[in-house]
């Protein structure tokens, strides 16, 4: 799966790799079916709700969102959460491509927000608003409060919107837990008050994944933005994709960042500098014909560890991991 060690320079992006070697991965194993209990729960709270809030990660706007929802809430209004945009690649001309792929699948109303610094926060409340006085409330026509469900595949920061919108709205501190890692929000909760006029509550929700990934490529990159736990796919593994990646899109961040001589599509040799420089290295006693030898091994899978967390927090760059995506016409509007 590996090329030969070899040290590139980044000048013309000549030489990386030009796809990602599926190496006989199982995506399957990576998506638990536990989650469509959650999802049964979703849909039993759904006549508890005016609007649904989906909220996706801004790196992957059109990849890997969950199909199911569409299928199974759909039939309340919808707006879209591009959320993490401070990670994310948004040129222009990205945008603009976004919002045309966007609609093309017949979504129209989408914010870009950031929640850990509530950028564009505000826009939200009256989008939902909008959407619900030009719907039907069907049982809940009497009713003078708002309530929205906000759902999303793991990790994308559904209750860290919530918190951002009591923030900003009620000056009121966290309601709902937030954490870094997928599967932070176990259970369908208790409504929570996110602004005062108009009268608005939400129900937090936990993340649910597709249960079926198009492909390996769309799983990785679902990895890469930590909506499925590391370890099942494996962090060295992610590691290559997140370096294959970087190096595809010309994001040399990386070399600077880790102090290494050149940019370089091998991953072993990446892991090995980013261990020295980290001081990640272990003693190992290796047993030769003429007795024990303590040898020095760089401790890759810290390494691999390091270089994601980089990653993610946004340390090498903003990234559009569906640019190959953005590349095909968009779908004609339904
Ligand atoms: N850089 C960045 N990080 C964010 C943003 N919003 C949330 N996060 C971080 O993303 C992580 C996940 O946030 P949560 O709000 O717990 O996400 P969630 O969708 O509720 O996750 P689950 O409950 O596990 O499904 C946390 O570490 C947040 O601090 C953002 O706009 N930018
Ligand atoms: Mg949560």
């Amino acid at each position: 799966m590996r090329l030969a060690s070899r040290v590139l320079c980044g000048a013309a992006g000549a030489g990386w790799r030009e796809s990602f070697s599926r190496g006989g991965r199982d995506v399957a194993r990576w998506f638990p079916g536990h989650m469509a209990k959650g999802l049964k729960k979703m849909q039993s709270s759904l006549k508890l709700v005016d609007c649904i809030i989906e909220v996706h990660d801004a790196r992957i706007p059109l990849s890997g969102r969950n199909p199911l929802f569409q299928e199974t809430l759909g039939l309340k209004p919808h707006m879209l959460v591009l959320n993490k945009m401070d990670l994310a690649d948004l040129k222009e001309q990205q945008v603009k491509k976004i919002i045309q792929h966007l609609e093309g699948e017949g979504l129209k109303n989408v914010v870009f927000t950031n929640c850990v610094r509530d950028e564009n926060i505000k826009q939200i409340i009256p989008i939902v608003r909008g959407l619900v006085e030009s719907s039907y409330r069907y049982h809940r026509g009497e009713s003078l409060e708002y309530c929205a469900m906000v759902i999303g595949i793991p990790n994308v920061g559904k209750s860290s919107l919530i918190n951002a919108l009591r923030r900003q709205h009620l000056r009121k501190g966290k309601a709902t837990r937030v954490g870094g890692e997928p599967g932070i929000t176990r259970a369908v909760m208790s409504r929570i008050q996110v602004c005062e006029r108009p009268l608005m509550f939400l129900l937090d929700t936990p993340g649910v994944l597709a249960p079926r990934i198009e492909s390996v490529e769309m799983g990785l990159k679902l990895a890469l933005c930590g909506t499925v736990l590391d370890h099942l796919v494996g962090e060295e593994t992610l590691a290559d994709y997140l370096l294959y990646t970087l190096n595809r899109h010309q994001l040399f961040g990386y070399v600077q960042h880790y102090g290494l001589a050149a940019a370089c599509d091998d991953v072993a040799s990446v892991l090995k500098q980013v261990a020295v420089r980290l001081g990640k290295t272990q003693k190992v006693k290796v047993l030769t014909g003429t007795g024990d030898v303590n040898v020095i091994q760089p401790n890759y899978p810290a390494a691999a560890r390091d270089f994601l967390r980089t990653f993610r927090s946004g340390l090498l760059g903003p990234v559009m991991l569906d640019r190959d995506v953005l590349q095909r016409p968009p779908l004609a509007d339904p």
